[in-house]
């Protein structure tokens, strides 16, 4: 079938919307409809060029959410008809890492996701002359329709608005998830989040959801300080603002360090300071941030050895056939809240204007509405 995608030619350029062909689903893969996909900066990361994994020409996204048009031979989850959310990290429940409860991590179809192929080692995307196009991350939802893996969809609730729920696919999942599976917060806890974006505000919604008593939000943007206290930030940090080292300044803010920090950012830097502003002795923190290619990450050893340890988290830790219906349940039951995150939306035809909107500052999430 023809299907409207918009396609990353190259490192840097912008997205070209365009039609091209997709072949249906083969054994245990799915048609899916896609009615509606965010823009993360993992995107975008990828899109500029700074992703050592990044292949082109693909069609990125992997933040939406849809409806099954139809199953392929051996797929037992899922008919057409059911609403899905496609999942970058897959959940095949059998696989050494699903049968380990100490990671999310799903490695079944992992090395032919990172080469854009689906399980079988082809695309089910070309253009209309036939030369293959990659997936991304296995999703590819900057499509009107995409193949996925029967064990990387996510079937939800029907009455879930897509252009809400779409950003369970990564974001929502992603930041609450840090807090909740992967630091496992406490009540009372004292946190600081850098970077108060698309993720840093879901970490932020999860640190109130579990109780923390002090949570601070440091970011250069100044606009983002609104949205961060709606979302239950007690104490903002603009570090153009602050004199001197912001290490000192974070530890005499929260009383000595803090118990957990999280860095959405993808700034090494960064990464570095929120290790060393969490607390002597048990502080943690977590990265969530992906950080270009090149980059490394550095600190004294004595900040480890003095009791602070360094973690990283992809998808929040979650297990996304299990963990994401119930996430969206927490949605359409009022405990956590999506809308004001979703600042703006367009269709498929303005995608880069919403890659515009990210690099200026302006936008939280923008959602493509196909
Ligand atoms: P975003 O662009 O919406 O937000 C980034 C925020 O960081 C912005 O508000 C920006 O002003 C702020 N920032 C940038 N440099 C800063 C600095 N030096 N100090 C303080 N604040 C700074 O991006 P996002 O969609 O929220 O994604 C954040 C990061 O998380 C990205 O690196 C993304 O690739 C990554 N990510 C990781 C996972 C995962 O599973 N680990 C999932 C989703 C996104
Ligand atoms: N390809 C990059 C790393 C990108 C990365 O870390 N991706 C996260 C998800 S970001 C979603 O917005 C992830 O899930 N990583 C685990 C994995 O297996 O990819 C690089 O540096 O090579
Ligand atoms: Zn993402």
């Amino acid at each position: 079938m023809e299907v409207r995608a918009a396609v990353a030619l190259g490192a840097g350029k912008p997205l070209e919307v365009t039609t091209v062909k997709l072949e249906g689903p083969r054994a245990f893969e799915v048609l899916v409809e896609i009615k509606a996909t965010g823009l993360c900066h993992t995107d975008e990361f990828t899109r500029s060029g700074a992703d050592p994994e990044g292949i082109f020409p693909a069609i990125l996204g992997h933040e939406g959410a849809g409806v099954v048009v139809e199953v392929g031979p051996g797929v037992t989850s899922l008919k057409p008809g059911d609403h899905v959310i496609p999942l970058y990290t897959p959940e095949c429940r059998s696989c050494e890492y699903c049968l380990n409860p100490k990671t999310n991590l799903c490695q079944a179809i992992r090395s032919t996701q990172g080469q854009g192929l689906m399980p079988d080692g082809s695309s089910r995307f070309s253009t209309l002359d036939g030369d293959p196009i990659l997936h991304y991350m296995g999703t590819s939802t900057f499509a009107n329709y995409t193949v996925v893996p029967e064990i990387a969809l996510a079937k939800i609730r029907p009455d879930a608005p897509f252009e809400k729920v779409c950003y369970i696919g990564c974001g929502v999942t992603t930041g609450i998830g840090a807090v909740i599976n992967t630091a496992k917060v406490e009540i009372g806890s004292r946190a600081i989040v850098f970077g108060l974006g698309g993720i840093g505000l879901n970490v932020i919604q999860g640190l109130r959801l579990a109780g923390a008593d002090q949570i601070v939000g440091v970011d250069l943007n100044p606009a983002k300080k609104e949205m961060a206290e709606r979302f239950g930030m007690t104490d903002f940090v603009n570090p153009s603002e602050v004199e001197g080292d912001l290490v000192p300044y974070l530890v005499n803010l929260t009383k000595g360090g803090a118990d957990y920090t999280f860095d959405a950012t993808g700034n090494v830097n960064v990464m570095r300071t929120a290790l060393e502003s969490a607390h002597k002795g048990w502080g943690e923190s977590i990265i969530i941030g992906v950080a270009p290619a090149g980059a490394e990450i550095s600190t004294r050893p004595f900040q480890l050895v003095t009791g602070r340890s360094w973690r990283g988290t992809a998808f929040g830790g979650a297990r996304g056939r299990t963990d994401v219906p119930r996430i969206v349940d927490w949605y359409m039951d009022g405990k956590i809240e999506i809308d004001p995150m979703i600042t703006h939306t367009m269709p498929l035809e303005d995608i880069n204007k919403g890659f515009d909107l990210m690099h200026a500052g302006e936008s939280i999430r923008s959602v493509v509405l196909y």
